[in-house]
């Protein structure tokens, strides 16, 4: 995002949003969860990464997770009509450092990452910290989410992710008093991601959130997208989403959670403090300190689009943020 360039590149009202952006029979479901026989044994975050297999000792790439049904597609446009973008291009037009920083060259360099088994480790500011398993994380009801993706360089989609709010996990936790913020941390390992042998950034990818964001109902945790596990290069086996914040807040291949009492540093704020801050809420009329956020390129489509506050979110999360003068919450 720094180095290339901008052309390229209440209880009633969470009910009421969650209405508008579950679809389909997904939402109803009342578990998607029909789990095959998997081995007991926790892997850790590292035998996770290589793809050692406990049981059989076979290595394997794996999509997803036996024997796990995902909620099928069953929109075809966001709440406020637009389009899905193809599977194509929300599959092929990427933006992941850890692999590439070319969007088309993410799929390629991405499609052997080894996605199961994974550990999801939840601690820090908690009750009951929790190691997460694949099975752990299908456990949650999932269902579809059709959200726009704003990335800040300008371009957008709309995806239709499969998921569970991030809020559901953190309740089972059990954050403290004390917590204030959340801490994601992608996978590190540059054997199965070439892209963090480069120096050029401080790896692992770091991401943040207040407490109040991440509890948030639109936020989620997205295991799949069209109905399909999540592939490689959308951010396997699961990742964050928050629709209402420029796409780099959305970590992907998350291997570790902290509930933390200060505001953390994300990769983006050690990358470049002077473009990048912590909230990242999209504006359109606070602009990139190096081109104008007014308006937007839908991918697949030839004409620019306005840009919306909070990427059309407003009603869901304005409260979070009362003084709307304040720079702070665009940056
Ligand atoms: N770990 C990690 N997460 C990441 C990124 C990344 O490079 N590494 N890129 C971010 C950016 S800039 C965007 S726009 C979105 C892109 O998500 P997509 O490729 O699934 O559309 O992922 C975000 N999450
Ligand atoms: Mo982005």
């Amino acid at each position: 995002m720094v180095r290339i360039n901008p052309s390229e590149i209440t209880p009633e009202q969470v009910y009421l949003s969650r209405r508008r952006f579950m679809t389909g029979m997904g939402a109803l479901a009342v578990s998607s969860l029909v789990l095959a026989a998997c081995g007991s044994a926790q892997p850790s975050p590292t035998s996770a990464a290589t793809g050692v297999a406990g049981a059989t000792g076979v290595a394997e790439p794996t999509i997803g997770l036996p024997g796990v049904t995902l909620p099928p597609l069953t929109g075809s446009s966001d709440e406020l009509g637009a389009p899905l973008t193809s599977f194509d291009a929300v599959t092929h037009y990427n933006n992941f450092y850890e692999f590439t920083t070319s969007k088309e060259g993410v799929a390629g360099l991405a499609k052997d990452l080894h996605t199961s088994p994974w550990t999801v480790t939840v601690g820090g500011l908690v009750q009951n910290p929790k190691s997460y398993g694949l099975e752990d994380i299908f456990k949650f009801t999932q269902e579809e989410r059709i959200y726009r993706l704003r990335c800040v360089e300008a371009w957008s989609m709309v995806i239709p992710w499969v998921g569970f709010p991030l809020s559901k996990l953190l309740n089972e936790v059990g954050p403290t008093s004390q917590a204030k913020y959340v801490r994601f941390e992608t996978l590190y390992d540059p054997q199965e991601m070439p892209g963090q042998k480069s120096s050029a950034y401080q790896w692992p990818y770091v991401e943040g959130l207040r407490m109040d964001e991440a509890m948030h109902d639109l936020t989620i945790l997205a295991t799949g997208l069209y109905g399909k596990p999540m592939p490689p290069q959308d951010g396997a086996p699961v990742r964050l989403v928050v629709p209402w914040k420029y796409g780099f807040k959305s970590i992907k291949s998350v291997v570790k959670i902290d509930l933390v009492e200060e505001m953390p540093v994300s990769l983006w704020m050690a990358a470049s403090p002077e473009e990048y801050g912590f909230y990242a809420n999209v504006n359109p009329k606070v602009p990139h300190p190096r081109w104008s956020q007014a308006t937007e390129r839908r991918i697949g489509e030839n004409k620019r689009i306005d840009t919306m506050l909070f990427n059309g979110y407003t009603e869901e999360v304005s409260s979070l943020y009362p003084d709307l003068s304040n720079r702070e919450w665009f940056f």
